[in-house]
């Protein structure tokens, strides 16, 4: 055991050292920062997802991305036995052993696993995946080189999105392989055949034409779309802008799309074309179009975690099958959206911090758990007791026929869903398969209610960390005083709402306001934004109005 540990922390020296006192913090999803500042830390997860495999006695997933932030950025996300992200109690560990001196390694590494009795020597198996960043080859070699220094065994899978490698995670850990086959075929036959299988005879409806125009953020979800379009066939045409041709998420891409509130740059858009947008690691999704009078209109992660909880309280409902549906959002969460919840589709609303681990934790108190962030990430889960129960009365010959007919409906849909964790590729073949059945085009889906005027802006502070929340980041509660004067300064706008929190990505502090009109919404942003410059230590440029 020594000799093992005193071989990694040498590899982890010579090969890997930590060059900089710089603290590392595991964040929203994962380590995220400079690509050039994370090749130690790499090759340590890679130590740490081995011990986890080895604890778990289940693989593990390590995936290489910074998902939507620039190209020079990368990260790493790691992916826990049931494909959910790593557990929370474990993100501490890997803070510590990210930032150890590289003298403390072995010593580090020895207390991990004591602390968590775990018997080093037993099989670890370690699933790797990269997105399309330059620096991810070197970076995924380096948490091969970690994982393999304790004796662990890596299947590498080159490039994947992220959902992919928590997919194979999920159907390698589950007992025969139900959830599906770990590889990518498995993967794109799973999503595809149910989506088929859901569209039935015509692949167009009413107002619904089967085209669709895809902005893949120059990254890995433009390539895997291109492989799923052959095993859609001619179920649903895309043509795929942004396929990798220019910078990754460089004026493209969700983010881009979401908080800039326009189309893609060069993207020529017709009015009522129907397009949408991937982020970097295909995690994300949201829709957009122009409408008659040429006015570009989003719909986001909320708009599809409405279109889509719709959806199947109405399949529950002609099902018969008593199962109870809850909708996670977090502080971002449009106002419209959340009161269309609760007062027309009567489905209940839970609100929890940024960051699907803790959507995805909240989503499973119920027996349909729909989660979505407004940035397009998000999924659906279903719980064991209602998959059992659609299940059952899928195949059950002494209900109506019609019942019968909507539980294999949700039957499918359960198998278009990847439930392990937010899939922009999936979503989209789940919006697609609602807006089918619908027979809407996106201004029908728009029309269920309208989003009050938002604007999100990011403000650099010396540390971002001095900003503390509360309330699922609704409110802060340090530097002293800050909530205080956002919410004078919220109270001078009509249907104002605003909050600040430290990103988890990205070294800025996010602001959120929304009110009744843009104009006041860019002012009730701006204002909070000055205001936090002011008293959070800001620096760089003072934060300007939003044109
Ligand atoms: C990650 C998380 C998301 C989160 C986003 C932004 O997304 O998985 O849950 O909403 O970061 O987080 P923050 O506001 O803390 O920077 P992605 O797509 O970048 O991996």
């Amino acid at each position: 055991m020594a000799d093992i540990l005193n071989n990694s922390q040498q590899l982890g020296t010579e090969k890997y050292p930590r060059k900089s006192e710089k603290l590392i913090q595991y964040g929203t999803s994962g380590f995220r920062t400079k690509a050039e500042e994370l090749a130690h830390v790499m090759y340590r997860m890679g130590v740490l997802a081995a011990f986890r495999s080895m604890q778990k006695n289940a693989v593990i997933g390590v995936m290489i991305t910074a998902s939507h932030n620039d190209e020079p950025d990368n990260g790493v996300k790691l992916v826990d036995p049931h494909g959910e992200m790593l557990e929370a109690s474990w993100e501490g560990i890997a803070t510590k052993l990210a930032n150890v001196k590289n003298e403390e390694l072995k010593s580090t590494m020895c207390d991990i696993l004591e602390e968590n009795k775990i018997e080093l020597g037993k099989n670890a198996m370690v699933y790797v995946g990269r997105d399309t960043r330059p620096s991810s080859p070197y970076l995924a070699q380096a948490v091969i080189d970690g994982v393999e220094s304790v004796q662990g065994c890596v299947t590498d899978f080159g490039i994947l999105s992220t959902p992919q490698l928590h997919f194979f995670v999920t159907c390698q850990n589950t007992n025969n392989k139900a959830y599906g086959e770990p590889n990518e075929e498995g993967y794109f036959k799973k999503l595809a055949s149910a989506f088929k299988a859901l569209r039935g005879e015509s692949a167009d409806n009413g107002q619904y034409q089967h085209s669709l125009t895809l902005d893949g953020a120059n990254g890995v979800g433009a390539l895997k779309m291109k492989i799923l379009q052959e095993y859609l066939g001619n179920s649903l045409e895309v043509s795929i802008f942004s396929s990798g041709d220019g910078k990754l998420n460089y004026q493209c891409g969700a983010d881009y799309v979401k908080v800039l509130q326009k189309p893609p740059h060069s993207m020529q858009l017709e009015v009522g074309q129907r397009a949408a947008s991937l982020d970097g690691d295909a995690d994300r999704l949201v829709y957009f179009y122009l409408d008659t009078q040429g006015k570009f209109k989003l719909l986001d992660g909320d708009k599809i975690a409405t279109l889509v909880a719709g959806y199947l309280k109405k399949l529950v409902k002609e099902s018969g099958l008593n199962l109870n549906m809850g909708l996670v959002q977090t502080a971002y969460a449009n106002g419209s959206s959340t009161e269309y919840i609760n007062n027309t589709l009567g489905v209940e609303v839970a609100c929890v911090p940024t960051g699907v681990k803790y959507l995805h934790h909240r989503a499973l108190d119920f027996d349909i758990g729909v989660y979505f962030e407004a940035n397009g990430h998000g999924t659906v889960i279903f719980s064991p007791t209602a998959t059992d129960m659609i299940k059952k009365a899928a195949s059950d010959e002494t209900l109506p026929s019609d019942q019968v007919a909507t539980a294999k409906r949700l039957f499918l849909l359960m198998d278009v869903i990847n439930q392990t964790v937010g899939d922009a590729l999936s979503d989209l073949l789940l919006v697609e398969t609602v807006l089918h059945a619908f027979g809407w085009s996106l201004a029908e889906w728009d029309a269920a209610y309208t989003d009050l005027p938002n604007r999100q802006m990011k403000v650099s502070v010396a540390d971002r960390n001095v900003i503390q929340t509360t309330d699922a980041e609704r409110r802060c509660v340090e530097p002293p005083g800050l909530q205080t004067e956002i919410d004078s300064i919220v109270a001078k706008f009509n249907k104002g709402r605003s909050f600040a929190r430290p990103s988890g990505t990205e070294d800025v502090v996010r602001v959120y306001a929304e009110a009744d009109t843009q104009a006041n919404a860019d002012q009730l942003a701006h204002q909070v934004a000055l205001k936090i410059y002011e008293l959070a230590n800001g620096v760089g440029t003072v934060p300007s109005l939003p044109n």
